[in-house]
């Protein structure tokens, strides 16, 4: 376990005066089909090195207003799943707040735990996934990654769900009865009318938010580098509109943002996806938030970038 990762090969700020914190949770213990997410959170690390500060979208470089802090990994040596998630949740609620918080995984079933420790008050979770993640148990756990979001429900969060293409039939027929629930099935984003509902809908959000990025939810022939890749799926530029819509509404608290599941694998594409996923957070949130018209005195002051 590395103790001095970074991003973009940034120095880390003081955890205190961080704007954004990165949180690398290599937690991989429930997966069920391709192994290798507890490299994840490395391999985004890794590949950001390649990223230019510039983000195109926005027009500005995030960091030369942001101070950003990648922390070190989570601990997630415990003999029991319920001692890792109660580290877990104990860890999270001792970060600062008043930042972005963006954790990187590791297996889909570390999301509660950030969630109710991070958005105590309740709120709404935006879930990309390709897995509905609403079984009771699976495997005989609750902590098993397809359970994460019966779990955000039981606490009575709000869920919405994008871009779901694999699940069980008690699954869907919780969805149909469950109010608090709104799932935009994968099929059906592909019309442009229900694209643009589901779009209005994350615009007029307000409150507490948490985003939660499995990135199965992307179209596998742009991602590889997932456990349990479904046919189908988001279009990298459907996902970047989706993170500018939650991310530019002001009327919503970006309680945090996860980005899960990677695999890392040998092309690397998967790996500078999920950092550029991880840049285009950080650029829209800080762009909407008045950053640039702040002191320029980011992470990359100082550093050559040539
Ligand atoms: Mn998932």
């Amino acid at each position: 376990m590395s103790q001095s990762q970074s991003f973009l090969s940034l120095p880390n700020a003081p955890v205190e005066s961080a704007d954004a914190l990165i949180l690398p949770v290599p937690y991989e213990r429930t997966v069920t089909y391709k192994p290798g997410t507890r490299q994840g959170p490395a391999a985004i690390l890794a590949a950001s090195d390649q990223l230019e500060f510039y983000e195109e979208d926005a027009g500005w470089c995030p960091t030369e207003y942001l101070k950003l802090a990648v922390l070190p990994s989570v601990d997630v040596d415990f003999l029991s799943e319920q001692a890792f998630h109660d580290h877990l949740h104990e860890h999270v609620k001792k970060l600062p707040g008043d930042n972005l918080l963006i954790a990187l995984g590791g297996e889909h079933s570390v999301t509660p735990e950030m969630v109710f420790a991070r958005m105590p008050q309740g709120g709404t979770v935006v879930q990309i996934d390709a897995h509905a993640d609403l079984r009771p148990a699976y495997h005989g756990s609750i902590y098993n990654h397809a359970c994460p979001m019966n779990r955000i429900r039981q606490r009575e969060y709000e869920l919405i769900q994008i871009g779901i293409r694999s699940l069980h039939a008690n699954e869907a027929e919780l969805i149909a009865q469950d109010k608090a629930i709104t799932t935009y099935f994968d099929r059906t984003l592909q019309r442009p009318a229900i694209w643009e509902r589901m779009i209005q809908q994350l615009a007029s959000l307000q409150g507490p938010v948490w985003l939660t990025i499995d990135m199965d939810g992307f179209d596998p022939a742009l991602i590889a580098g997932v456990g349990t890749p479904q046919p189908g799926g988001l279009s990298w530029h459907q996902g970047v509109e989706i993170i500018e819509t939650l991310m530019g509404n002001e009327d919503i608290d970006i309680c945090g943002v996860d980005i899960l599941e990677l695999v890392p694998e040998p092309s690397r594409v998967s790996d500078m996806m999920g950092a550029k996923l991880v840049q285009k957070c950080l650029s829209f949130w800080g762009k909407a938030r008045g950053f640039h018209k702040g002191a320029a005195n980011g992470s990359q002051i100082g550093v050559d970038d040539e």
